[in-house]
């Protein structure tokens, strides 16, 4: 669930980061020294007052519009490929949330502008943070989180999508956006912040949890860094009530700094996210693969029983300390799918003939997509788990399904579709890559074509488990689409 800019930056109650409702910045800069001779070199400079076609506030680093720490600002991609550039006075240490909304919702297509947002030192030389959307993805608007490294100026470029990717850039039919841009305050109750000492088991720092305003369940925006080679960042939650999992974004906090490729700009590529009961029993890790870290699953998702839970945030192994190792993730503590109906060491589900029936639920926009989703274990001794539906001729069945790279210590996790009892497809999860059968972009497969009506069955299974995380989850959305 998404925090909001607002709640990042305000503190609870009376004394609140001031979020000024009307800025100073908007059309108040004036051309500095540094930008003469920019603008057509010897031609005189209009009158004060008078604005023609010179640049205007904002078409520059150089030139930048004033933006407060604590400012939103009204903006607009109205011109073709056009960018507006924002001046921010900072502090090292800062946790920055930077923002630009628009009336984008999770359906509203290329009418409304795809906003995106860059970071650079104050003069434009030198990128420091990139981003399009936000992470998890909600809607096109951009919103990048980013940790101060030294007193100074940030430059920040707000743009539409094609401009920010190379291409070319249309104006959209709304090009307004907000940019925001606040310090994360520590005070904020979706916030827990990084403070040390938690560096143990022992005694780790307290995490908040805000409530979902609906469902059951709440959430954490946390935050913080790792500021040595030995830091490590321990926090302890209490599952809420009704809650029976926890997900934990990995963003691309520090991917390589490049055009048309988002990162925090934090100096670690990403982290190690390990969820322990308060014995120390691992029962979710998320590790980034040794040699590929960007290649790491984009979040740990995992059941929970009722209790406390220590998740600790870490340098992935192999990774040296950087200047800058900061990360900013959100932690949701929510339901979860339905989980499958056999009890460990019942072993009721292991063969086709015995196959668990999975319900499929039609889209409300689409009744020819079906969808079901299910959560299974496969402890030592369970050979696997069938679950069957059924299919009509030409039905294309795609599936997503993650065991290690949601967190879980089952190791060879394998899916196989069968169809009328004929093996049609399988595939083995890749630490490197999700287990997935679409037509989408990062699919591993194509889905499977039923030739003709009849019975699919879904069978998952294992060939080891992790000596250290104790995880024997699995998660899985099945996909059915009738011609
Ligand atoms: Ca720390
Ligand atoms: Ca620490
Ligand atoms: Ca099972
Ligand atoms: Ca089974």
């Amino acid at each position: 669930m998404r925090q909001g800019w607002m709640a990042l930056v305000a503190v609870a109650a009376v004394g609140s980061v001031g979020v000024a409702a009307c800025s100073s910045g908007g059309g108040t800069a004036a051309p500095t020294a540094a930008d003469a001779g920019r603008d057509g070199g010897a031609a005189p400079r209009p009158e004060a007052g008078v604005r023609d076609a010179g640049p205007q506030p904002g078409s520059s680093c150089a030139l930048p519009i004033e933006a407060e720490l604590g400012a939103s600002l009204a903006g607009a991609s109205d011109a073709d490929g056009k960018s507006v550039y924002y001046s921010v006075p900072v502090k090292a240490g800062d946790f920055l949330v930077l923002d630009a909304t628009t009336a984008a919702t999770a359906e509203s297509g290329e009418e409304i502008v795809d906003t995106a947002i860059t970071v650079f030192n104050a003069d434009g030389s030198q990128m420091l943070a990139n981003l399009d959307d936000a992470f998890p993805r909600y809607t096109t608007d951009a919103e990048l989180f980013h940790r101060v490294k030294a007193d100074g100026t940030l430059c920040v470029r707000v743009t539409d999508f094609a401009t920010w990717s190379g291409e070319a850039s249309l104006v959209a039919v709304d090009p307004n956006y907000t940019f925001s841009v606040g310090k994360i305050s520590p005070a904020a109750d979706v916030v827990t912040f990084d403070a040390e000492p938690n560096d143990t088991d022992a005694a780790p720092q307290a995490g908040k949890i805000k409530a979902y305003s609906q469902g059951n369940g709440g959430s954490t925006f946390l935050v913080g860094v790792l500021a040595s080679a030995t830091d490590v960042d321990t926090f302890k939650f209490t599952l809420p009530t009704g809650a029976a999992a926890i997900s934990v974004e990995v963003p691309p906090i520090g991917a390589p700094l490049a055009a048309a490729s988002s990162s925090y700009g934090s100096t670690m590529e990403r982290f190690t996210v390990t969820v322990k009961k308060t014995d120390g029993t691992v029962v979710a890790e998320l590790a980034p693969p040794a040699g590929n870290i960007a290649k790491v699953g984009d979040s740990l998702s995992a059941p929970l029983s009722p209790g406390e839970y220590l998740l600790t945030v870490s340098r992935p192994a192999g990774l040296a300390a950087g200047a800058n190792d900061f990360y900013a993730t959100t932690v949701n503590f929510s339901t979860t799918n339905t989980a499958e109906t056999e009890t460990l060491g019942a072993n009721t589900n292991d063969t086709l003939a015995t196959a668990q029936n999975l319900a499929l639920t039609a889209a409300a926009a689409d009744p020819k997509r079906k969808s079901g989703y299910l959560l299974g274990f496969l402890p030592a001794g369970d050979a696997a788990d069938s679950f069957q539906f059924a299919v009509g001729a030409n039905d294309q069945v795609g599936l997503s399904c993650g065991a290690a790279r949601n967190g879980s210590g089952l190791e060879g996790f394998k899916a196989e579709l069968f169809v009328a009892g004929t093996s049609k497809q399988v595939e083995t999860e890749s630490v490197l890559a999700d287990l997935s059968w679409s037509g989408g972009r990062g699919a591993s497969k194509a889905p499977v074509t039923a030739t003709a009506a009849g019975t699919a069955v879904l069978q998952l299974s294992a060939t080891g488990r992790s000596a250290r995380n104790t995880g024997s989850f699995y998660l899985c959305g099945v996909h059915v689409v009738s011609p």
